[in-house]
């Protein structure tokens, strides 16, 4: 009898023991984030910044581990969209370049000389196309939650300085994402290849490839000039925001508190990111300056050439971007 009693105490005990640390186990989740730049860049500065508000708002209850470099798709960052709608990725901090192959509507962003100006992208991203572009992503299984900013893409190649689109003749420049980049780069008579950026700095050290687009920031961290990038043109031909995402599996099965902080928390990171990133241009400039690049700025007839020489990109690539996303860009634009 007592024998009886006290195994059935022990066997409480365990039972107690094992709910507790089934509940623990449960309570804490872990969600990988891909990205392609890692923290020393602004870009993996963003999820980092992510990483950890998450952490302390739910006091460790939800954790993000951040995966760089492109990782979970082998290196291949146009892969990264699809990864993450199937749910081998739980969540991403990514370039609308690099899920545009997946998302048309992405390519808005990627339009030639459509977005003139850092108040034009805010009022896009917070306006009705920002809206319309989040509508696009949720409707293809992925949660979109804020913006980021890779920031304007600017040209650097090694044969020399670019002020007309006839220096870019015949030169290979090195393009990642939809084939809209391939239809600029052949508009302005340049010879566009498209390749990861793993593969993108080999292909400048070996001379395989002539040029590259990036925005200050990366070239500035990655030392893009010493590989022989000593050409350098401000032409801010593109902006590319950064959107933090989620799984919509994943997001569903969050509860509606898990669900504010991951929200509240990538806009928080985003706006600091976004605003660090615009800070840092200038002195970025003055780095690659000091470095003994040779930067090209360009007068307002020299813009409009390439503006007019890329033209019929847009007359192409509307349709496939929608129309009335267009418009409500424009608007978004005009009304800035
Ligand atoms: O590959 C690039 O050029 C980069 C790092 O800017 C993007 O992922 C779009």
């Amino acid at each position: 009898m007592t024998t009886t009693r006290h195994v059935t105490r022990l066997a409480t005990v365990l039972t107690g023991a094992a709910v507790l640390s089934f509940s623990l186990a449960a309570q804490a989740r872990e969600l990988s984030v891909s990205t392609v730049l890692p923290d020393a860049f602004p870009w993996g500065q963003a999820a980092e910044k992510w990483a950890d508000l998450v952490e302390e708002r739910t006091d460790g209850e939800l954790t993000l581990r951040v995966y760089p470099n492109s990782q979970l798709v082998s290196g291949d960052q146009t892969r990264e969209f699809s990864a993450m709608r199937s749910g081998l990725i739980d969540a991403a901090v990514g370039s609308t370049i690099n899920w545009s192959p997946q998302v048309p509507e992405l390519n808005l962003f990627s339009l030639p000389f459509f977005m003139p100006d850092e108040a034009a992208v805010d009022a896009v991203t917070g306006g009705q196309a920002g809206e319309m572009v989040f509508e696009a992503i949720e409707s293809r299984d992925v949660i979109p939650l804020a913006w980021g900013e890779n920031g304007f893409r600017q040209l650097s190649n090694s044969q020399g300085p670019i002020d007309e689109p006839t220096d870019l003749e015949g030169l290979k420049i090195r393009v990642v994402g939809s084939p809209l980049f391939q239809d600029t780069f052949d508009a302005l008579g340049a010879d566009p290849t498209q390749m990861s950026w793993a593969d993108a700095k080999p292909a400048l050290t070996s001379g395989a490839v002539d040029g590259q687009e990036n925005p200050l920031s990366v070239f500035d961290v990655a030392r893009i000039d010493q590989v022989g990038q000593e050409h350098l043109t401000l032409w801010n031909y593109m902006n590319d925001p950064l959107i933090f995402a989620v799984n919509r599996q994943v997001w569903e099965s969050l509860d509606e508190a898990q669900q504010t902080i991951l929200r509240e928390t990538a806009i928080e990171a985003g706006e600091w990111e976004i605003a660090m990133t615009r800070e840092q241009e200038s002195e970025r400039l003055a780095a690659i300056q000091e470095r003994g690049v040779e930067v090209t700025e360009l007068s307002d007839d020299q813009l409009q050439a390439f503006v007019e020489a890329t033209r019929n990109v847009h007359d192409d690539w509307i349709a496939q971007i929608g129309e009335s996303l267009v418009e409500a860009a424009q608007a978004d634009i005009e009304s800035r």
